[in-house]
């Protein structure tokens, strides 16, 4: 019998206790050493634990049966795909979508826009001022009309982006529509502005512009 026959290398004991570490873990406490969440940002917290979610990732990975398979996430494995967003991008306008106008719309900075050209729109003389916008890719005439209008005092206006006032029609008596055109050289934003003086009320508008 021998002494050296009940020694343990230093190699296998690192080992050995790597492996129980790794029970003691299992049994005790719960790991994730990865994880994803899946959906939209933001943050999920309940008690004392909060997870965040990663913006505009889905849940990444293939799913499949049969002939169909669903592909989510950008890290799925799938053969590298070049797209070129600035190219499709390029000419891209949200347009004001509607169809009435949304609040609070009662300065430049908070005006409702670009409008589509030729759309009808419905705004409210509940206010003093409503402010519109058009996007325009270049120069030519644009058009505002402006009917069943029935606040007082009204006027619409036509304002360059410097805020240079270009053409304004004021209400006239038992007038219920408003309209002006006119002619701009170089494209970019025109605001338009439908100012109630008095006798606001709810009974809706409609405003339509046409440009190039
Ligand atoms: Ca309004
Ligand atoms: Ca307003």
């Amino acid at each position: 019998m021998s002494r050296r026959g009940k020694l343990v290398r230093p190699g296998l004991l690192l080992v050995l206790l790597c492996l129980t570490g790794g029970i003691v873990l299992a049994q005790s406490t719960p790991a994730i050493v990865r994880w994803h969440i899946g959906g939209g940002g933001g943050t999920a917290i309940g008690g004392t634990a909060s997870i965040s979610g990663a913006l505009g990732q889905a849940v990444a990975g293939l799913s499949s049966g049969g002939n169909i398979t669903l592909q989510a996430g950008f890290w799925t494995g799938r053969r590298q795909a070049k797209i070129y967003l600035p190219l499709v991008l390029r000419d891209y306008i949200s347009y004001f979508e509607g169809p009435c106008e949304q609040e609070d719309n009662d300065r430049s900075s908070q005006a409702n826009g670009p409008l589509y050209s030729g759309r009808y729109y419905c705004g409210y003389p509940n206010d003093w001022y409503d402010w519109f916008y058009v996007y325009l890719r270049t120069t030519g005439r644009i058009t505002v009309s402006v009917t069943n209008y029935t606040g007082a005092g009204g006027q619409l206006l036509l304002f360059s982006q410097l805020g240079e006032l270009l053409k304004r029609d004021y209400q006239g008596a038992n007038d219920y529509d408003l309209y002006l055109e006119h002619t701009v050289s170089t494209g970019g934003i025109y605001y338009i502005t439908v100012y109630t003086e008095r006798n606001f009320n709810t009974t809706p508008y409609t405003l339509r512009v046409t440009y190039p």
